[in-house]
């Protein structure tokens, strides 16, 4: 369903900054001119810069970048990812929201995004720290035909999609960090937390959630991060459309998935591999109450990393905490 609001910011992006006319948006929403004016207004108190230009209609100067719905859904040009957009200024967790979505029979491809997190989540109970306006959080649900075993192939294809979308606008360059993390000059810059619905050979649902660091000023991060975590402004120098990023994900992740879905995993796990930054180098996995020393050697299809003990004996790796040197 799209409202109002949606299809008039769809006709504004879609006019690429040419006036569009009153009478035609009134025709073609089906409206009248002071229904349209009205819902112009309503766009402005919102933060959206319109200008009126006599006898050629409206036009749109420049607007917020606010992660709401009718501004995401206005701009998205995937089918799939995105599909539904539910959007708040503040929860708990957006991926305790998408799991209840999820729950009730929300479609694949829905996405729930907030400005700000109460109790962002990170694994293991971990906090993910989620301030108003200083990044994206947000959940997608996923519906694959995988089984549960498989499903951290989604984190990776996830990081994958953002890395590009980091990449496409903003021009930087991340690393992926197995199993779950993006870096940007070896600092965190992007966790990412799956969670699934399961019986022992069949998922339900995977919920994939997002947190990326976009405008947040170092000063501003909690001294617990501060030395380990980054910001894609700190490296840019200005701020980035956060509404552009995140669409910009979801069109990489409709992309990367429908290959996933059609060639499987293999061709995704070979680009993942080229900007994987712990490949070949001596790492320390903490997984549960172990800790493991030796060379990370490569990616498994089911997105297992494979470490070398010192003694040279081979064990694949399904989850942990990894450290380089
Ligand atoms: C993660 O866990 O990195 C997964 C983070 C997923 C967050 C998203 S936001 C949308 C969705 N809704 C949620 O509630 N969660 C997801 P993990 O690998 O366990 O890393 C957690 C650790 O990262 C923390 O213990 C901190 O050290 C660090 N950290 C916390 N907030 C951070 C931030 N904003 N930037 C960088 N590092 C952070």
């Amino acid at each position: 369903m799209f409202s109002i609001d949606e299809k008039l910011l769809r006709f504004f992006y879609e006019s690429d900054g040419r006036p569009v006319s009153g009478e035609e948006i009134a025709r073609q929403l089906k409206l009248s001119r002071t229904a349209v004016w009205h819902h112009v207004e309503s766009l402005r108190r919102a933060g959206y810069e319109i200008e009126a230009q006599p006898h050629l209609g409206y036009r749109l100067i420049a607007s917020p970048d606010r992660l709401i719905r009718d501004e995401i859904r206005a701009r998205l040009k995937t089918s799939a990812m995105g599909c539904d957009v539910v959007s708040f200024e503040e929860v708990d967790s957006t991926n305790d929201v998408a799991i209840r979505l999820a729950e009730e029979g929300a479609r694949e491809g829905t996405l729930v995004v907030a400005e700000s997190q109460r109790k962002g989540r990170g694994r293991l109970g971990r906090a993910w720290h989620s301030p108003k306006g200083a990044g994206i959080w947000c959940s997608l649900i996923l519906r694959p035909k995988l089984r549960p075993a498989e499903a951290s192939q989604l984190t990776l294809l996830a990081a994958l999609a953002m890395l590009r979308a980091v990449k496409k606008t903003a021009g930087l360059a991340t690393l992926i960090k197995w199993p779950n993390d993006l870096l940007l000059h070896s600092k965190k810059v992007c966790g990412i937390l799956s969670e699934m619905s399961s019986e022992p050979d069949l998922i339900h649902f995977v919920v994939v959630g997002v947190g990326i660091n976009v405008n947040w000023g170092k000063s501003e991060m909690p001294s617990k991060i501060r030395e380990t975590a980054t910001s894609l402004s700190e490296h840019l120098h200005k701020k980035i459309s956060r509404v552009e990023l995140l669409c910009q994900y979801l069109w990489e992740m409709e992309a990367l998935y429908l290959s996933f879905c059609e060639e499987g995993f293999a061709p995704i796990l070979d680009e993942i591999k080229k900007h994987c930054d712990s490949l070949g180098r001596q790492v320390e996995i903490k997984t549960g109450e172990r800790s493991l020393a030796g060379q990370a050697v490569d990616l498994d299809l089911d997105g297992a990393l494979l470490l070398r003990h010192d003694g040279g004996r081979l064990e694949k790796i399904y989850s942990g905490d990894l450290s380089c040197y």
